[in-house]
Parts: structure tokens; C-alpha cells; sequence
């Protein structure tokens, strides 16, 4: 939303925003550089997976014909610079700082000079196999590369001015428009991994170049339109494949199993999927072309309300890192990437574009608050790629099909995709605490102590949410006209009392959102949510959760560490209904209300593998521990749950 500029000031998001700024950032540059003495782990055991360095930066100063070498990494190795340029780029904005700026300067340049004449940009292709270009786009990621230099290039035109930036992501935006495009001679596909739709759908916005949205138009229009088209560029290719296996993938994995307009499940590889529905939510948005956003709510739904877990968590197996099928969730082999539930925020965001409707905030702020965030350690410097709702540390060591699930965060990873997404996540916040309608309504998504500049006047919010439940609006209307602002009344509260001016007032639920007019002048309003800790229950076709709940206060999803509650925390039962004690911990991970409450601990004296004896079980009464999910293995490797037995 271009008119809104924000001002974060919230105790909760600064922290982060802060530790984005002062140790990721600076920890990452390391990473990309190879200056870093870390460990590097694969994300699953595959031998392939390439983990000894990162090389990043040292690829583009191989292409850029200043060093001598091979290329390492993953064929989407650059697209990790370019992220973290993008969160630079977030971060220089909210504050200056000359000397990252730079360094962020002299990234740029590189950039330019391993950019080819025709604006080609990929240090893989453009020091490995030149003559391969654009001819394996279904592993090859050189679209999704684009995609994301360009993101980053907008982000760092936009907070720095910087020309350079913007002329290199233009070259390279109208090379991949001379290659692709329903034309005669040119290539009528698309890229394995959506991501350039949302970096030309995002040139777009900023320079008003209609040929940026046809592109990006072009190549949602084109996926699945022929569902061979990879396979087909595979065969002409004939050589070793780029990404080993990846050409046996199913077409779903693509989302190219047929036209996006009559897709209507959540299909394949998650961040993919999100990925392309952002971009589609944006068009629909931009065009206003009501079929492409019908097909956005089907799948929207398909996802929310069927293929996601409590925590805001997408991709219920590694296979494929991908969706499953209805109510497959199981908790503790499923992938959950950091990267899918940031890809989620993102489609949100764009759906509230297109309507007002408080789920789509809701379900941002479930990803955001849980999955998203548990993706970093308290500490910015170790990651998970992949968020279980259940671990028990020694199967991961010992069962290869849990490979991929990690019981402490690791340093970085031979995949790291996820870190810098939620680097430029976190440090461009502010995009998605408020949504201007194409009515002019101002819709209040996320509730974040901070001061926006709107076009007609101001607005700031005061509060310690997430913590508590006030939030103190001020609204300053300079404008002659009555304004309109909507209030998200957040699905998990049950009651939330809203007050104008110093008065309570009746409000209505409109989808979600609370509408409060308000006449030229300042007006303040209060929000007071329902912060009671929530019980939940799933629908009975998850098999996984039969007879389990789990718990919520405000945003967060709650979950139970071995370091609290010993091990064995599939014995433990909840006595739910029998009240929820809350203590602030301030000086526990870095602020955190705890939640305590009664229950059971099964017991057994029997050493048997099978027992016939049901006297040999018993209970007994224990107090369980709860802490938010976001907040887990920050103490050790040690076991998780999120779902627990209950007395029902
Ligand atoms: O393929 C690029 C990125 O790597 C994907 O988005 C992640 O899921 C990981 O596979
Ligand atoms: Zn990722």
C-alpha cells in the first residue's frame, strides 16, 4: 500500500526488527561470504545437497569475471543474496546505516557486472552452462532468481534511491520479456518455481509499466496450459538434469497439471503454491478480474480450512516439500517450511486487497506469529527450515524419513532459503499491518504499536499486544470527508469491546472486520480483545488429533517443552476446562506468558512391550507447561508437542 508509511514502535516486533538489523543481517553477510565459522546442515540427509559453503557471493564475482572458479551451491544459490538484499533494503529504511548501505551498494554493482549485455542475470548459468539458458525451466529457478532480484532491487530503489538497482532488475525484466511470451520465436512457458510473477507484478507498481503486469499475466495464464511443456524442454535438452530427480517430479508439484483458472486444491510444492497464488491475488486485484480472484478463494479455502495446522504451518510431507490431501496433517513427519507460511502472509496480503475479510487477516497473523518466527532462534543466528508441532529428538537421529526435521535450529543450511525470508518478512512488517481498499477504506489487519502516515491524515496505534489486549487507536482525519476504518475483530477473541471517543458502541461483525466512521479531526477508539487462553479442538477427520487439543492465547499457539514437563510428553493429559493459569515471565525467552494448568501424567510399572494388566497404569496429577510455540528449542534439543491427550 504506497500511501501508508509506518513507524514500528512495538515492544514485541522491535525486538525482532532489531535482531534482524544488528545480528542477522551482519551474521548472513558472513554466511554469503564464506567468513562464518559455522556448521552448515543439509536439510534432510540426500548426499546431493550441497553444504560445505554458501560460495553465494563468490559466484557473482566469478560471473562478474573478478575471481576465477566453479559455481557451488544450488542453481538458486543467488536468490539468497538477493533476499538479503531485500531485507537490507527494509531495514536501511526504517534506519540508515552507511556503512551496510555500502556494502549494499558495492552488491548492487557486482550484480550489474555478472549481469550479460542482454540483461541476462544467473551466475550459475552464466559461468556453468551458458548454453543452457532458459532451456530447463523446470529446475533451473533462472525466473525465480529474476523474480527475486528484481523484489530486491524495487525495495532498494524505493529506500535508497538507488538507480543502479532498478536499471539492472529493467534490463533483466526486458530480457526475460524479449524470451518469453505467446509471440512466434518466443518460449511459451514459464519457470518451475513461481516467483517472477510477484517481482514483475511488483516492477509493475512502481514504474506503472503495463508490460511488466502482461508478463507476469503471460506466465500465470501459460502454467498448466500444457502440462508437458517441462518434459518437453527436458527431452530437447537431453542433458543431466539441474536439480537431480526433479524432472520425475508429478506435474503438480508445478502446479502446471492444469490451467490455474481451474485449479481449485492446494496442489504440490507449498512455497510454490503460495508463491503463484500471491501474484494471482495481486492481478486479480490489479485487473480486476473477478474469475482469477474466485480461483484465488477456492484454493485460499482449500488450504485454510482443510490442508494447514493450527500453528499457520503449510506442506504436510518432505516428499516434494508439499501439500498432501484434505486433513492429512500429521504432526510430527510433516515439512511446515519457514518459507511457506511467510509465502502464506504474503497471498493474505494480497487477498485483503481484493476484499475485506477478517480471516485473511486472521490467518496471516497465525502464520506470522507461530510458524513463521519459530523459523528463527531467539538468538538470530540459527534457523529452522522446517516447524514439527511434535519432536522427539532421538527418532530424528535414528529414522531416516524424519530426516528432515530438525530438533534444535541449525546454524544455516545447505538450503537457505528460508533465513533471508524471514529476514526481509520481519523487516518490512509494516506492509502488512494496514490495507487501503479500493474504496478508500482503511482496514486495521495486524495489531502493532506503531504511527502511519495515511494520505488524508495519521493513525497510530498504542499497545502491548501481543502480550495484552489493548489497543489504543488514534486517527487524525484532515480531510473534509468521513473516513472509513476496519477494525479487525480477530476470530480467536470472543468478545471484543470497542469504544469511540470514550464510549462503548455496539458494533457489528462484517466479515471479520468492526467499521468505525470517522469525521475530520481526531478521534480515538479502544480495542479491548479477549485474551482467555482458548481451547482447540480438530475436526475428527485429522486422524492425528483424535481426542487431543491444543491451546491459544491471543495470536499465539501454545506447546509443551521436556524442559518444563520431563520427557514422555505423549503422557501427559490435559484437564481442560479446569482453568488456565497465566504468569509473565519476564526474563524467560525474552518475555513470554507461560500458561499453567492441570492434568495427568500416565504411569506404568510395567516393563512389557505388550501388557494385559491394566492395573499396571495409573495417573498421576501433575501441572503441565505451556509456552508459545515460537518460542520452542531455545533451551536445548529436548522434546516438543503441540497437540495434547485430553479429559474429554
Ligand atoms: O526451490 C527454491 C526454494 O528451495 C524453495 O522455495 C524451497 O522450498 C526450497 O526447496
Ligand atoms: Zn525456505
Amino acid at each position: 500500500m504506497g500511501t501508508v508509511k509506518t513507524k514500528i514502535t512495538d515492544r514485541f516486533w522491535k525486538r525482532y526488527r532489531e535482531l534482524v538489523r544488528t545480528e542477522m543481517i551482519p551474521y548472513q553477510w558472513d554466511v554469503l561470504n564464506d567468513n562464518a565459522d559455522i556448521n552448515i546442515e543439509k536439510e534432510r540427509n540426500d548426499d546431493f545437497i550441497p553444504s560445505e559453503k554458501s560460495h553465494a557471493m563468490e559466484n557473482f564475482r566469478i560471473a562478474a569475471g573478478i575471481s576465477e572458479g566453479e559455481h557451488y551451491g544450488w542453481v538458486f544459490q543467488d536468490s539468497d543474496v538477493y533476499k538479503w538484499l531485500e531485507s537490507v533494503a527494509y531495514s536501511l529504511a526504517e534506519k540508515d546505516d552507511e556503512d551496510l548501505r555500502k556494502i549494499a551498494d558495492s552488491v548492487i554493482e557486482l550484480i550489474s557486472k555478472a549481469q550479460e549485455e542482454d540483461g541476462y542475470l544467473n551466475t550459475y548459468f552464466t559461468i556453468m552452462e551458458p548454453e543452457r539458458r532458459f532451456k530447463r525451466l523446470g529446475e533451473s529457478h533462472e525466473l525465480y532468481c529474476a523474480g527475486h532480484f528484481i523484489e530486491a532491487a524495487v525495495a532498494y530503489y524505493e529506500s535508497t534511491g538507488n538507480e543502479l538497482a532498478l536499471s539492472v532488475a529493467k534490463k533483466l525484466a526486458d530480457c526475460i520479456d524479449r524470451n518469453f511470451g505467446p509471440e512466434e520465436g518466443k518460449i511459451r512457458g514459464y519457470d518451475g518455481h513461481e516467483e517472477i510473477e510477484i517481482g514483475l507484478m511488483r516492477l509493475y507498481h512502481l514504474t506503472g509499466e503495463e508490460r511488466y503486469l502482461a508478463l507476469a499475466k503471460f506466465f500465470l495464464d501459460e502454467r498448466g496450459k500444457d502440462p508437458l511443456f517441462f518434459k518437453k524442454q527436458n527431452e530437447k535438452d537431453g542433458g543431466r538434469p539441474l536439480i537431480a530427480g526433479m524432472d520425475k517430479f508429478p506435474l503438480y508439484y508445478f502446479q502446471n497439471h492444469a490451467e490455474i483458472r481451474k485449479q481449485d486444491t492446494a496442489e504440490g510444492h507449498a512455497v510454490r503454491l503460495v508463491y503463484m497464488c500471491t501474484a494471482l491475488a495481486d492481478l486479480a486485484c490489479e485487473t480486476g478480474d473477478a474469475e482469477l480472484y474466485e480461483t484465488c478463494k477456492k484454493i485460499w479455502n482449500n488450504i485454510t480450512k482443510k490442508r494447514m495446522y493450527i500453528t499457520g504451518g503449510i506442506g504436510s510431507t518432505v516428499i516434494g516439500e508439499a501439500f498432501t490431501l484434505d486433513y492429512d496433517l500429521p504432526n510430527d513427519t510433516m515439512y511446515c517450511e519457514t518459507c511457506a507460511s511467510i509465502g502464506l502472509v504474503f497471498f493474505a496480503r494480497n487477498m485483503l486487497r481484493n476484499e475485506a475479510r477478517g480471516e485473511y487477516a486472521d490467518i496471516m497473523e497465525r502464520a506470522l506469529y507461530n510458524t513463521a518466527i519459530a523459523g528463527m532462534a531467539l538468538d538470530g543466528r540459527h534457523f529452522f527450515y522446517v516447524n514439527p508441532l511434535e519432536v522427539v529428538p532421538a527418532k530424528y537421529k535414528k529414522d531416516p524419513t524424519k530426516s528432515h526435521v530438525k530438533p534444535v535450529r541449525p546454524q544455516w543450511l545447505g538450503c537457505a532459503c528460508c533465513p533471508p525470508n524471514l529476514a526481509r518478512l520481519v523487516t518490512s512488517l509494516e506492509k502488512y499491518i494496514y490495507t487501503e481498499t479500493k474504496d478508500g477504506k482503511v482496514l486495521v489487519n495486524l495489531y502493532v504499536q506503531s504511527e502511519s502516515d495515511l494520505s488524508w491524515g495519521s493513525i497510530a496505534q498504542k499497545t502491548s499486544y501481543p502480550q495484552d489486549g489493548v489497543v489504543e487507536i488514534t486517527i487524525r482525519n484532515d480531510s473534509e470527508a468521513e473516513k472509513n476504518i476496519g477494525l479487525r475483530l480477530p476470530g480467536w477473541s470472543d468478545d471484543t469491546v470497542i469504544s469511540v471517543d470514550g464510549t462503548k458502541i455496539n458494533h457489528a461483525d462484517t466479515d471479520g472486520f468492526a467499521y468505525i466512521s470517522v469525521k475530520k479531526g481526531e478521534t480515538r477508539i479502544s480495542i479491548e480483545f479477549d485474551m482467555s487462553v482458548k481451547e482447540w479442538y480438530s475436526n475428527i477427520n485429522v486422524s492425528e488429533n483424535t481426542g487431543n487439543v491444543a491451546l491459544s492465547r491471543g495470536p499465539f499457539v501454545y506447546c509443551m517443552e521436556e524442559v518444563d514437563n520431563g520427557r514422555n510428553l505423549h503422557n501427559l493429559k490435559l484437564d481442560t476446562g479446569s482453568g488456565y493459569r497465566l504468569s509473565w515471565k519476564e526474563d524467560e525467552l525474552h518475555g513470554i506468558y507461560e500458561i499453567n494448568a492441570k492434568g495427568q501424567r500416565l504411569c506404568s510399572d510395567s516393563q512389557e512391550l505388550y501388557e494385559r494388566r491394566p492395573e499396571k497404569f495409573y495417573a498421576e496429577e501433575t501441572t503441565i507447561k505451556f509456552i508459545p510455540y515460537y518460542a520452542w528449542a531455545n533451551r536445548g534439543e529436548n522434546e516438543m508437542r503441540v497437540w495434547i491427550k485430553n479429559s474429554r
